[in-house]
């Protein structure tokens, strides 16, 4: 009787802190990674799967004395599938971390288990505020669609832009980027025609645009999530927006590095504010943009990558900080505060909403050495995710 009860207690330990136990034992430390592989998401997988694992070929996968495992599932950006996954490889492959998370939908059906099971999710993708409020084991290393949407708000009215309509996909970001970007844009004196909505699946802006025509606004305010930009793009074009002198505005995630090349000259001098561009003039963002274009046929890295990139850090320094060790907790808690020099520019950690701290730039497409570049012009530097403050 007794030798049972002490048998359930460490089965019960083990379940609640499988990190030290596993450390204990010899055990590798694994990364369980969620991402949409393939389907509509699918680029944003293939480039935070490739940024993990330039990270991993360029620091080693021995941390503190511990062998680094990366697991990657592919979610087809379902979020039921994320949740089974997740639930998998906590309570099967016993993970010591997730991460990933392409969509905010992904994100919110893993935060329970995250809770639950005391398993930090290092959230590399997805961008709506709330996210990180809604599990305690949440850290962020992407971005928030309010800290993106602020600086073109304030950015547009003095650059001669008094009128827009608003174009999002229907959904937690889009719904951000649309409050935050026209809260301030009235408060900045600009007006509002329109706020249009469009499916996250299988979206066709044909309609909208042609609203949009018809509206004659001086600027169209876009966010789809990264990989739908070309089309609205492509569309924007076909229809004659540009030349009826409607100009294109939005988050940087509609001028995605991933695909800007392809957009063709419809995207030339179009203004966006993000956090990233593989165009960064820093020594550090050379670096990365060289190494990974060698590692992946050339591919350009994305915000998405970058995420990617900037989440194993997290990870790879609060590991270090428990002397390879680990434990949900004391992860998180090596999380909490860190300091670095990204691709992207400074990051900081907030340690109070494990949220992202960094610089948002204003930047616009321009041609270099015949190819199509997010060039920055204007940083705004220490930007807090503006939804933290309600
Ligand atoms: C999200 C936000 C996804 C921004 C994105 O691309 C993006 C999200 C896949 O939170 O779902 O560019």
């Amino acid at each position: 009787m007794k030798k049972r009860t002490l048998i359930q207690a460490a089965a019960c330990t083990a379940l609640l802190s499988a990190g030290p136990l596993a450390w204990a034992q010899g055990a590798p430390f694994k990364i369980g990674l969620i991402l949409p592989m393939t389907g509509q998401q699918a680029t944003t997988g293939r480039q935070i799967e490739a940024a993990a694992r330039l990270w991993v070929a360029q620091n080693g996968d021995t941390v503190a004395g511990r062998k680094v495992e990366l697991i990657v599932k592919d979610d087809t950006s379902l979020p039921d599938q994320t949740r089974r996954l997740a639930q998998e490889l906590v309570v099967n492959e016993k993970v010591d971390v997730l991460a990933g998370m392409g969509i905010t939908p992904s994100a919110m059906a893993v935060a329970p288990i995250a809770t639950q099971s005391k398993t930090p999710l290092v959230v590399m993708a997805a961008a709506t505020s709330s996210i990180t409020e809604a599990s305690p084991f949440i850290v962020r290393t992407s971005f928030t669609l309010p800290q993106a949407s602020v600086g073109m708000a304030d950015w547009a009215p003095k650059n001669g832009i008094k009128t827009v309509v608003t174009l999002v996909s229907d959904y937690g970001p889009g719904i951000d980027a649309e409050k935050y970007f026209t809260d301030r844009f009235v408060f900045n004196g600009g007006k509002v025609a329109d706020k249009l909505r469009v499916p996250l699946r299988n979206p066709d802006f044909a309609p909208f645009l042609q609203k949009v025509r018809d509206l004659k606004p001086d600027a169209l305010f876009v966010f789809v999530p990264s990989g739908a930009g070309a089309a609205v793009m492509k569309q924007f074009g076909e229809r004659g927006m540009d030349k009826a002198g409607i100009k294109l505005i939005g988050t940087g995630d509609v001028t995605d590095d991933d695909q800007l090349n392809d957009m063709g000259d419809v995207a030339l001098n179009v203004v966006t504010s993000h956090h990233y561009s593989a165009a960064h003039p820093s020594p550090a963002n050379k670096k990365f943009v060289e190494a990974f274009q060698k590692a992946n046929k050339n591919l350009r890295p994305n915000f998405m990558a970058v995420g990617g990139y900037d989440g194993m850090r997290v990870i790879y320094e609060a590991l270090k900080k428990t002397g390879g060790k680990g434990g949900g907790q004391a992860l998180v808690d090596g999380m909490k505060g860190q300091i670095f020099e990204s691709p992207r520019g400074p990051v900081f950690i907030d340690a109070q909403t494990r949220d992202v701290v960094q610089t948002i730039y204003l930047r616009k497409v321009e041609k270099k050495d015949g190819q199509l570049w997010n060039v920055e012009f204007d940083a705004i530097k220490d930007v807090k995710d503006p939804g933290k403050a309600r």
